[in-house]
């Protein structure tokens, strides 16, 4: 099995894993790759060596493109069912995670890769041409027939950004810049790619001066309900998003959608 996901210690700080996503080209999230990643953040919650880590990519320029298109198109209903719940997973393991997380978000960051940053504890955004956003409602968007983002990631953005920004950045499909996304919240810093790292540390040094039991089992309190409302229902949430997903229009639309984006650069 490829290894699209690394987990080393960081060179400068004790306790630290860099947690590195390493899918060529595009850091796409399929099966193995959320699978890998469900795994990692499961096996670093029992780690006593760790007790931060920093999510980010080996690729500069791409954090993560989000979930794996391919792994959507032309699919089954079990197929998806089954890809989707390596998806919620990934998401609860990492939203979950007792350990201090941060995302150092080296690149493009839309949709699931969006997903990924906003189920850290912290983010800090690399100041290049770069964005970050949940643009659902335009993926595929074409004849009245895209997607919409899941209620389970809509709850993650909520709670980092607030009802408002939420609605806006939703309903609109929004793609930020980083400093836009620093305006609403989106991202707690932005600054030169090379500051991402010790960025980091700082933030996770302030976190580790507290008690680490009591701050993780408050941090859990405070995800408790949203995790819940997503594992109560999970077969009801793949189950639809699998016949959801298999429509026929929106099959067609997602075709168009992967045509375009292999042609773009032709
Ligand atoms: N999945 C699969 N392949 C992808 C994806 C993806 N998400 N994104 C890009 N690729 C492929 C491209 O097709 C291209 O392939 P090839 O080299 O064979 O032509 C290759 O990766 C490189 O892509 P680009 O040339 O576009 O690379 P750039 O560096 O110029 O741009 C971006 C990178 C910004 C990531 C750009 O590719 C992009 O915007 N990709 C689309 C991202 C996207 O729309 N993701 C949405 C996925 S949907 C999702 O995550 C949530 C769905 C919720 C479903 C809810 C159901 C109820």
């Amino acid at each position: 099995e490829a290894k699209y996901v690394t987990v080393e210690p960081d060179s400068e700080m004790e306790n630290v894993a860099v947690v590195k996503m390493q899918k060529k080209p595009v850091n796409s999230l399929c099966s193995d790759h959320l699978h890998q990643l469900a795994t990692t953040f499961k096996d670093l919650a029992s780690d006593k060596k760790y007790k931060a880590a920093i999510l980010t990519s080996a690729f500069p320029g791409i954090f993560c493109a989000g979930l794996d298109l391919l792994s959507m198109y032309g699919r089954t209903q079990d197929e998806i069912y089954s890809f989707w719940s390596k998806f919620q997973q990934a998401w609860i393991n990492l939203y979950n995670s007792p350990l201090i997380t941060v995302a150092a978000i080296n690149g493009n960051s839309p949709a699931g890769g969006c997903v990924l940053a906003l189920s850290c504890d912290h983010r800090v955004m690399a100041d290049e041409k770069i964005s970050i956003g949940l643009n659902e409602t335009k993926v595929v968007g074409l004849m009245n027939c895209g997607i919409v983002a899941p209620f389970w990631v809509k709850d993650t953005m909520l709670n980092v950004i607030g009802f408002r920004e939420t609605d806006r950045a939703l309903q609109q499909g929004r793609m930020f810049s980083p400093s836009e996304a620093k305006d609403i919240g989106l991202v707690d810093k932005v600054a030169p790619l090379d500051q991402l790292m010790p960025l980091s540390r700082e933030y996770i040094a302030e976190y580790l001066k507290v008690p680490y039991v009591p701050r993780y089992l408050t941090k859990q309190v405070m995800r408790e309900e949203t995790i819940k409302r997503l594992t109560s229902k999970l077969h009801e949430d793949a189950d639809f998003t699998a016949r959801f997903l298999t429509q026929e229009q929106l099959q067609k639309n997602m075709g168009v959608y992967v045509q375009a984006l292999a042609q773009k650069k032709k």
